[in-house]
């Protein structure tokens, strides 16, 4: 018999269920649908390897600006650095074989972006990238922007220089030169000093021995002398610019250029057994520069070695980092190399 009273009391126990079934069934539909909707984070798996076990698969990625997405990699032979550039400061550091590491990220333009191993991982370890191309979405078949003209690259390519060609200085100084000393003299005589030596412009633009010769020139004693270059070749890197720049170098360069700048790192031994097979015509390839030997660096410039760092080698073995590093932490890095002829060991960071 039904009641009024009897039905009140289904209807109200039905409320009842309702609200306890429902009341979680709403929370992660909440979880999984709207928020979902509201920032989709997609999942892309990635394997590296060593480029001979077949690099980054997949190789290039397509992601839309503004998109958040999970990369997520695994490595199946040997430990690799993952590290994504330029301008990103993404670093994820090692992954060992058997475990995932991931990184969330969200491309806020347009543009194209370099994945790539950051630990000397095999002998082809440098050639270990992959591509990121950011595109906009409401444009999903333009090609992102290529990078802006390097006014650095076009300066040189405008006064036919070949940043390619040897430039071994005429004089080096007899003993190492100091810096502290240099610094000292440099403030004593500030004021009756060349101008340009202390602009950062001209001084990338300049060699040391250039520098060197002005000061001899102008009636400073020989040593002296280096010692004001060394002061001012290495004074615009300085702090937290000092520290990133070591570290870049440390993770990217030190392999085969060593990390006393010698030119002897573990990498400097394979590459010279790959070239000595390949090259016999180019005497530079395959043998990695030693930054630490005055004869070699002082006749150069740190827009050479900008140049050199953004373009790499024409098949010498020396990588192109112009897709990896912005143009200021090139800049940094080649400011960094007069350090190995300026600065004693001991004092380095
Ligand atoms: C795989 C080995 C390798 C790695 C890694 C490498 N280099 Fe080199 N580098 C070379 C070789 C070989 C040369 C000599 C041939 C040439 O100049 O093209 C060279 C030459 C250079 C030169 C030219 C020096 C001159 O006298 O003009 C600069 C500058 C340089 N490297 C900077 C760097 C920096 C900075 C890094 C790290 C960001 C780096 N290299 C990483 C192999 C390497
Ligand atoms: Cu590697």
């Amino acid at each position: 018999m039904t009641t009024p009273t009897n039905r009140l009391e289904r209807f109200a126990l039905a409320v009842l269920l309702f609200i306890l079934a429902g009341v979680p069934v709403a929370l992660l539909g909440y979880q999984y649908f709207v928020r979902l909707a509201l920032s989709p984070v997609r999942v892309i798996d990635i394997t590296a390897a060593a480029p001979e076990a077949g690099g980054f698969q997949p190789d290039a990625i397509r992601v839309a600006a503004g998109e958040t997405v999970r990369l997520r990699f695994s490595v199946p032979d040997v430990t690799h650095g993952i590290a994504i550039g330029p301008g990103l400061g993404i670093d994820i550091g090692h992954v060992d074989p058997g475990q995932v590491r991931e990184v969330e990220v969200t491309f806020d333009r347009p543009g194209r972006y370099t994945v790539y191993c950051s630990t000397w991982c095999s002998p082809n370890h440098w050639r270990m990238r992959g591509t990121i191309e950011v595109y906009d979405p409401s444009q999903p078949d333009a090609l992102p922007p290529s990078q802006p003209p390097d006014p650095a690259l076009e300066s040189l390519a405008a006064r036919g220089i070949n940043i390619d060609a040897e430039h071994p200085a005429e004089t080096i100084p007899d003993t190492p030169p100091s810096p502290g000393r240099g610094a000292e003299i440099t403030a004593t005589h500030q004021n009756t000093l060349p101008a340009d030596l202390f602009n950062p412009a001209w001084r990338q633009q300049h060699s040391p021995v250039e520098a060197w010769s002005m000061l001899v020139a102008h009636g400073m004693n020989q040593p002296d002398a280096w010692d004001v270059v060394a002061h001012l070749w290495t004074s615009s890197l300085q702090g937290d610019r000092l520290a990133q720049a070591s570290t870049l170098y440390a993770k990217n360069c030190a392999a085969c250029h060593g990390e006393d700048g010698s030119g002897t790192g573990p990498g400097a031994a394979v590459l010279q057994a790959q070239h000595a097979l390949e090259h016999s015509d180019m005497p530079q390839a395959g043998k990695p520069t030693a930054f630490a030997d005055p004869r070699i660096m002082l006749g150069g410039r740190s827009e050479i070695y900008y140049a050199k760092i953004r373009r790499g080698g024409m098949g010498t073995g020396m990588p192109g980092f112009g897709q990896i590093f912005t143009p200021e932490e090139s800049w940094m890095l080649a400011e960094y190399l007069w350090r190995f002829v300026f600065v004693p060991a001991e004092n380095r960071p």
